[in-house]
């Protein structure tokens, strides 16, 4: 596969951005090579500089589930666009936005918007302390976050990709007071609740976990989290950057019942611009300023460029039927990809959930970040590459999800399968 111009792009780039990249993962660092550079989206498709066109289960890391320059976005943001990119000032797709997240999340009474998940995960448990007067946060290990100092610990996705065991540039201080539990084992949070007694201001969860890979909650696990966090008067806060308007139309609270105290989200509700959204109980929410006392802003937060395609986005999974089409395809996707690698006899375990899937070349199951972390890169880099190079497009990291969207059906499942059986022959040949 002729990739001279993303490899000179590459080479330039890299003069002039860190690792030739905007986010460390697109680095390809994981699965070897360079990154593609990419010219254009077209539907469940991207068609990068030099001409190579891939199914794209990336989907901007879960953000376009109606795929990429989707009719109605394009014609209401240009629309849009034609009134301005930003007034500093509210305008009425915020006010909607907001109202159509409170009503898919009734545990979301209040939300506010801002430029990305991280800055959303920062502000909420700014404010469960406040709330709370409590200094601790507990995450799990292999759950991300986002960047902000205090989360990186353990993270997920592009940290554990790198394999960082954390972040220089972070004082000891600040992460004092973040502790690690294990995912799918209440237990290691009940016993961090006991050692410190009226100290943790907040649990935060990935409700279904996408950055070690796709690991979904064991029975239990979430509600026995809302049991221990209100036991202990301490907040849960469930991380729906990625699972919001992705695992189902009330997020993964909506699929599994469980009323969090706190969410954050990103992604889909900004149908591929920049933005996130912190929001829980009005009581919660009412700290933050002006209402309140804690500070939190933004320039371009709610801006009407991020707010109309999130809108038109939202309208279009309104649409009956839509959520069941989504979780058929993501089963059919992995149903794909199992059949391939049994084919060829390599080890695969799949899963999916509403719109998203997860695979992993082992029979092992992997539950937590323990049994992720052991997982064989250079088995996953081998097989990402002839899937590249076959015309496929996936996250560059076993620390990843892969995204459907609406338009991924039948033809791009053909390609998918043909790239796989090259993919898992290749693998298995060596
Ligand atoms: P951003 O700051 O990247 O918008 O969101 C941070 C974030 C917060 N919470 C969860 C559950 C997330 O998955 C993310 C970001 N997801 C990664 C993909 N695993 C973004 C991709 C990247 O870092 O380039």
């Amino acid at each position: 596969m002729d990739t001279e111009r993303s490899r000179n792009l590459f080479h330039r780039a890299q003069r002039r951005i860190p690792g030739g990249v905007n986010s460390p993962v697109r680095a390809f660092k994981a699965v070897g090579g360079h990154p593609r550079f990419i010219d254009r989206g077209e539907g469940a498709y991207m068609v990068d500089v030099d001409g190579h066109r891939y199914v794209d289960h990336v989907m901007s890391w879960g953000a376009l589930i109606l795929g990429h320059a989707h009719a109605s976005v394009v014609a209401d943001l240009t629309e849009t666009l034609r009134a301005g990119t930003s007034f500093g000032a509210p305008c009425p797709a915020e006010v909607e936005l907001a109202e159509r997240i409170c009503k898919a999340m009734p545990a979301v009474q209040k939300v506010r918007m801002v430029n990305s998940g991280t800055e959303a995960v920062m502000s909420a448990l700014r404010v469960a302390r406040a709330f709370t007067q409590r200094k601790k946060i507990v995450k799990f290990a292999g759950c991300y976050h986002g960047h902000a100092d205090m989360l990186l610990v353990e993270a997920g996705s592009g940290v554990a990709t790198l394999g960082l065991p954390d972040s220089p540039g972070v004082p000891e201080a600040t992460v004092a007071d973040t502790l690690v539990a294990r995912y799918n084992d209440a237990d290691s949070v009940r016993s961090i609740l006991e050692a410190f007694p009226g100290e943790v201001a907040a649990v935060i969860v990935e409700p279904v976990a996408g950055n070690m890979g796709l690991v979904l909650p064991e029975e239990g696990f979430l509600e026995a989290l809302r049991a221990l966090t209100s036991e202990h008067n301490a907040l849960l806060v469930f991380d729906e950057v990625m699972t919001g308007f992705r695992v189902g139309p009330g997020g993964a609270q909506g699929r599994f019942g469980i009323t969090p105290d706190m969410t954050t989200l990103g992604k889909v509700i900004g149908g591929g611009l920049p933005v996130g959204a912190f929001g829980g109980r009005a009581e919660i929410m009412d700290l933050v300023a002006p209402e309140g006392p804690v500070y939190q802003a933004g320039t371009l937060s709610g801006n009407p460029l991020a707010m109309q395609a999130g809108l038109t986005t939202l309208r279009e999974l309104d649409e009956p039927g839509v959520w069941s089409q989504l979780a058929a395809s993501s089963e059919a996707t992995v149903e794909v990809l199992n059949n391939s690698a049994r084919e060829a006899g390599v080890p695969i375990s799949v899963s999916s959930v509403g719109a998203m899937f997860g695979y992993f070349l082992t029979d092992d199951a992997i539950t937590d970040w323990d049994s992720a972390a052991g997982l064989d890169r250079s088995l996953f880099a081998r097989f990402y590459q002839v899937m590249l190079e076959s015309g496929v497009y996936l996250a560059p990291s076993p620390f990843e999800s892969g995204f459907v969207s609406t338009v991924h059906g039948d033809a791009e499942r053909e390609i998918l399968g043909a790239a796989a059986d090259a993919a898992f022959q290749a693998v298995a040949s060596e």
